[in-house]
């Protein structure tokens, strides 16, 4: 059902050599750019009525209107199961508590006397926040994205989801609960490529955002490709993916739930064991069949995953090597299921999110952890975060000099400006200093 990659014996290949070697599965969002592109400049010049048609033909309802009406809120989240509610209540208390320890102050460097450098942190004025409504409805995604972009102090928040036939075109009602749970009133019956174009362009109902966060499937995230620039994106998600790096000490029931756990999502979704310990592999592949059949989405999702070449039981040396495997892998999550797993997750380098020892699992970051789950897929791990209060935030450099301390240091920026044949760039200082260039 999975698949083998054995690398021991000779020496582990550096860097991308070694990263040719693992499993990936193949998320080509350039692809999807030419699909996309038409529904985007329909949107742009048809507004509403765009977004209206191509939710039909996508999601197969015709909508009365793109914008939620707020009763629809208010009966949602009366009509929330209260066990969901206090469910969510906990994730959205836990995820404050975290986000909230990550608001940036402002912060005055004294460059020289009479020079300083201030650095402000403003939040970006309005956001549009996707969360996927067709396979995956996932209120723990409505979360994840406002809990951080609140903190930040984002003033206007708008949320996107898909119309569901089931529900006269409305966003699945625990989307909405959860919207109205955390204070979110601007909601959008909108999904795919035309709810970015929406959120870039604006329509007469949905004024343009400035950054669009939040995952989705391949025609999302190729959308956001197509309109970055225009609107600051978060991260062009891919299938989700669980890396777990294990040695003989590890539970291989645990393992084998947690694999699974991931591949639940998606046909596409990644689960990677590494592991020094040929014994867990064995047993983990043991496991693995009766927690499979045991579980709900075998046929149209964990099985595909499971056997398809993103996933694999890569087999390693030592623990060692295996920290060099999940860094050239840079998972999405990754657990640390080895003796001293503290230490050993704190030499990873490269991953969205850690999950230490046997009782941090991934299900629970998903969830309660107070950890964001919006995290960097497809490698991405090597250069980006997962969405934190700084992805709502823009830093501001504030230069303030006196008169004392621009003449100190004119000489040096005439002289590099002169250096790069920019000669008006000293200029600007001279004129200041009667055309001068003021004594040391
Ligand atoms: N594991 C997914 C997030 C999620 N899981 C939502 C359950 N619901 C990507 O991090
Ligand atoms: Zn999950």
């Amino acid at each position: 059902m999975i698949s083998r990659i054995d690398l021991r014996g000779d020496t582990l290949p550096e860097g991308a050599a070694l990263r040719d070697l693992l499993p990936r599965a193949e998320f080509d969002v350039e692809a999807a750019l030419e699909t996309v592109r038409p529904i985007c400049e329909d949107v742009r010049h048809r507004g509403s009525a765009a977004v209206i048609e191509w939710g039909e033909k996508f999601d197969g309802v015709r909508i009365p209107s793109v914008r939620v009406p707020a009763d629809a809120l208010t009966r949602a989240l009366q009509e929330l199961d209260p066990a969901v509610r206090a469910a969510l209540e906990e994730s959205i208390r836990r995820a404050r508590l975290v986000h909230r320890e990550q608001r940036r102050t402002t912060h005055t460097t004294q460059v020289v006397p009479g020079g300083t450098v201030t650095e402000k942190w403003v939040p970006v004025e309005r956001v549009g926040l996707y969360v996927p409504g067709g396979r995956s409805v996932y209120p723990s995604s409505v979360v994840m994205n406002v809990v951080p972009a609140q903190e930040a102090g984002v003033e206007g928040i708008a949320v996107a989801s898909p119309p569901q036939k089931d529900f006269d075109g409305l966003p699945h009602p625990t989307i909405l609960a959860a919207c109205a749970l955390l204070g979110v009133d601007e909601v959008y019956a909108a999904g795919g490529a035309q709810a970015v174009a929406m959120f870039a362009y604006g329509t007469e109902d949905c004024l343009p955002v400035n950054l669009v966060t939040g995952p989705g499937n391949i025609y999302v995230a190729a959308a956001k490709r197509l309109l970055k620039g225009r609107i600051g994106i978060d991260a062009e998600a891919g299938p989700t993916e669980i890396a777990i790096l294990a040695d003989a000490g590890a539970d291989p029931v645990h393992v084998a739930a947690d694999l699974i756990s991931q591949a639940e999502h998606d046909p596409m979704a990644a689960a990677v064991l590494v592991t020094d310990s040929a014994e867990l592999a064995a047993a983990t592949e043991a496991e693995l069949a009766p927690q499979v059949a045991a579980s709900k989405h075998i046929k149209d999702r964990i099985e595909p995953a499971l056997a398809g070449r993103q996933s694999a039981i890569v087999l390693v040396s030592s623990i060692e090597d295996g920290l060099k495997v999940v860094d050239a892998y840079g998972a999405e999550h990754l657990e640390i299921q080895t003796a001293d797993a503290a230490a050993v997750a704190d030499r990873v380098r490269n991953a969205g999110a850690i999950f230490v020892g046997p009782w941090s699992p991934v299900s629970l970051g998903d969830y309660c952890a107070g950890s964001n789950h919006v995290l960097p897929t497809g490698g991405c791990a090597c250069h980006s975060s997962g969405l934190s209060v700084q992805s709502f935030l823009r830093g501001i450099h504030i230069v303030d000099y006196t008169r004392d301390a621009l003449a100190e240091v004119t000489h040096h920026v005439v002289t590099l400006a002169e250096a790069e044949d920019l000669p008006a760039h000293g200029a600007a200082l001279k004129a200041r200093f009667g055309w001068k260039v003021p004594q040391q």
